[in-house]
């Protein structure tokens, strides 16, 4: 079934100049890797709000450590689905220009998406907490990574709530947003800043925002269309709706 919603939303993507996108957890959802507020976000009743912070770390690196360590197993194990591997063709075929991501699984780069901007960081990337040690794993961590260089723990290299993101990639994503007259927004909740307010600089600047999500979002009235639904079920039809387009 097409909805006209997906036919204006394949339109307004066949004329974009240059086209963006932002996702979030949604995007994973159908790989089965939870979301961060639904109702599966949950760990051992624990809030991904209560464990995705410094204080956290610092008051039980273990259990934080725990927690990394329980979703690199779930994402080592997931497949990837139809909306990571259209979004990554969108990207081969120059329909999408660079991809903004707060996912911070990998799975973008695992369907083969080059231009990725992983604005929250990286599950598998790791830091020290004291020198400036940078590392990554290549399997889940075991109890609390040390430091090679210096004994102390490592981190996850992700940005937690109160932290900033990473200034140069700030810098990247404001010249890509600058350039984009089109933003994609792909399964996030949109309540997570700066990230949410990204697609807002496209359309203060004459852009479009397109939102593809199973429920409103705060950028929903903001959005000039929105597409209900499953994204793994919905981007390949767009997908085909645009190659009867082009
Ligand atoms: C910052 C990495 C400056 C870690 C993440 C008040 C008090 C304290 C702080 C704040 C405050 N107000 C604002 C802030 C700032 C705070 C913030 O925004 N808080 C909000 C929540 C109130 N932001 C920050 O702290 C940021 N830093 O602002 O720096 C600063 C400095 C010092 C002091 C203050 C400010 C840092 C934010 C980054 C946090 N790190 N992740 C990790 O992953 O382990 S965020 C985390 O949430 C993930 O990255 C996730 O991607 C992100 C956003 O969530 P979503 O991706 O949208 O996922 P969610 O589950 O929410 O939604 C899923 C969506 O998919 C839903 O809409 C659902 O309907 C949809 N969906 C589900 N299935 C499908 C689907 N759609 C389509 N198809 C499907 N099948
Ligand atoms: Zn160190």
């Amino acid at each position: 079934m097409v909805s006209e919603t997906m036919k204006e939303a394949a339109k307004i993507i066949s004329d974009a100049e240059y086209m963006v996108a932002l996702t979030g957890a949604g995007v994973s959802r159908e790989s089965n890797v939870p979301t961060f507020r639904g109702a599966d976000g949950l760990w051992r009743n624990y809030d991904a709000m209560e464990l995705a912070t410094p204080h956290a770390f610092a008051r039980n690196p273990k259990l934080v450590w725990e927690w990394y360590t329980w979703r690199q197993g779930l994402i080592a194990e997931c497949e990837l689905n139809p909306a990571h591997t259209t979004i990554a063709d969108w990207e081969a075929n120059g329909v999408l220009n660079h991809l903004i991501t707060q996912n911070v699984d990998g799975l973008h780069r695992r369907a083969g998406s080059e231009n990725v901007l992983e604005v929250h960081g990286d599950l598998w990337a790791t830091k020290c907490i004291s020198c400036d040690y940078q590392g990554r794993l290549d399997s889940p961590a075991e109890g609390i990574p040390i430091c090679p260089e210096c004994n102390n723990m490592l981190r996850p290299d992700v940005v937690w709530f109160g932290e900033s993101l990473d200034s140069r990639i700030m810098t990247r994503v404001h010249e890509e947003l600058a350039s984009a007259d089109v933003c994609l927004v792909i399964g996030t909740s949109a309540l997570v800043q700066p990230a949410a307010s990204f697609p807002l600089v496209v359309k203060h600047s004459g852009g479009k925002i397109l939102e593809f999500n199973v429920e409103r979002t705060p950028l929903t009235p903001a959005s000039d269309v929105h597409v209900s639904g499953k994204v793994g079920e919905i981007l390949p039809k767009i997908d085909k709706l645009l190659t009867n387009l082009s």
